[in-house]
């Protein structure tokens, strides 16, 4: 009777295996690793963050020499849309991100390599930009501060006030930045890039008229939630564009926000269209883990 006991309890464990340990190395505002971040939410995957402190970057990975890498148990992988395809592997019986259809899987990665390779370095113009604009200089700071607040250990003073220019010399950033229309002022290159995302939409409710948000919409969504969310100047333009705020709204019903995307101590405004009132509410991510 024991032994038979002792059985079952077995055998109960085996067909309920534990997710193994899973940790996103990031930064609060790296748009890739923001994009992990979103799948693990999607996928419902328990998961922590390590908040990487940007001088130390290459100590603290575990794997390669940018952010996001994530560690499952005792593997490790790096690059944002390859960790996407890699999570579908791992992990089959959670909600997929990418359709079992090859014709529609092939059109939801061709919209991820767009979202990666020209929405994003977008955003990369309001900060560091080119030149020393107020809203370049202000936008820089906040970054400066913001990684301080979250990042293990945090940053000296005198190196958050010259965020900006310090922002100004890295090379990731300066070769972002060349990715993108320069030649056009930087209103009308959002306006650009946001015309082109309704494109992608179009009669929605998901981009490539999908009925469930898919890698693609996962990847676009922090682009637009946390700029605004962290009170960055210049990302309150996207209140201008009514379709892209009902579908951030369509798409945030199916994170559940744990970890959150942006720490509590991060965010300065409520979600984009939110009325009613209510701060939008995360869990103090100060320190190490969150
Ligand atoms: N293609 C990569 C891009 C990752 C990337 O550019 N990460 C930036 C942060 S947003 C980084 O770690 N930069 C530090 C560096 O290159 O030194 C991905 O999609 O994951």
């Amino acid at each position: 009777m024991e032994n038979e006991k002792a059985q079952i309890t077995q055998n109960t464990t085996m067909e309920v295996p534990a997710t193994p340990l899973i940790t996103l190395y990031t930064f609060t505002m790296s748009p890739y690793a923001q994009k992990v971040h979103c799948y693990l939410q999607y996928k419902r995957l328990p998961f922590r963050c390590f908040y990487i402190n940007p001088l130390r970057l290459k100590k603290d990975l575990p794997v390669g020499k940018q952010v996001p890498a994530l560690t499952v148990g005792d593997q490790s992988k790096t690059d944002s849309s390859a960790i996407g395809l890699w999570l579908d592997e791992l992990f089959p019986d959670h909600a997929r991100l990418l359709p079992k259809d090859p014709a529609q899987k092939e059109a939801i990665l061709t919209i991820d390599q767009w979202v990666t390779h020209r929405l994003i370095p977008g955003n990369f113009r309001h900060y560091p930009g080119v030149g020393f604009t107020p809203r370049r200089v202000l936008n820089g700071w906040r970054l400066g501060q913001i990684l301080h607040k979250t990042s293990h250990g945090g940053i000296p003073l005198t190196l958050q006030i010259m965020w900006p220019l310090i922002l100004s010399q890295l090379g990731f950033l300066t070769d972002m930045v060349e990715m993108t229309d320069q030649h056009v002022s930087l209103r009308q290159a959002n306006k650009t890039l946001c015309e082109e995302f309704l494109a992608h939409l179009g009669e929605g409710p998901f981009l490539g008229g999908m009925t469930q948000p898919s890698l693609a919409d996962l990847s676009a969504y922090p682009h637009f939630v946390t700029p605004y969310l962290g009170g960055f100047r210049g990302a309150e333009d996207i209140l201008e564009y009514p379709k892209i705020v009902a579908w951030l709204q369509r798409v945030r019903e199916y994170l559940n926000d744990t970890p959150p995307l942006m720490p509590a101590v991060t965010v300065t405004r409520e979600f984009p269209g939110d009325q009613k009132g209510t701060a939008y509410v995360g869990v103090n991510a100060k320190g190490r883990f969150s």
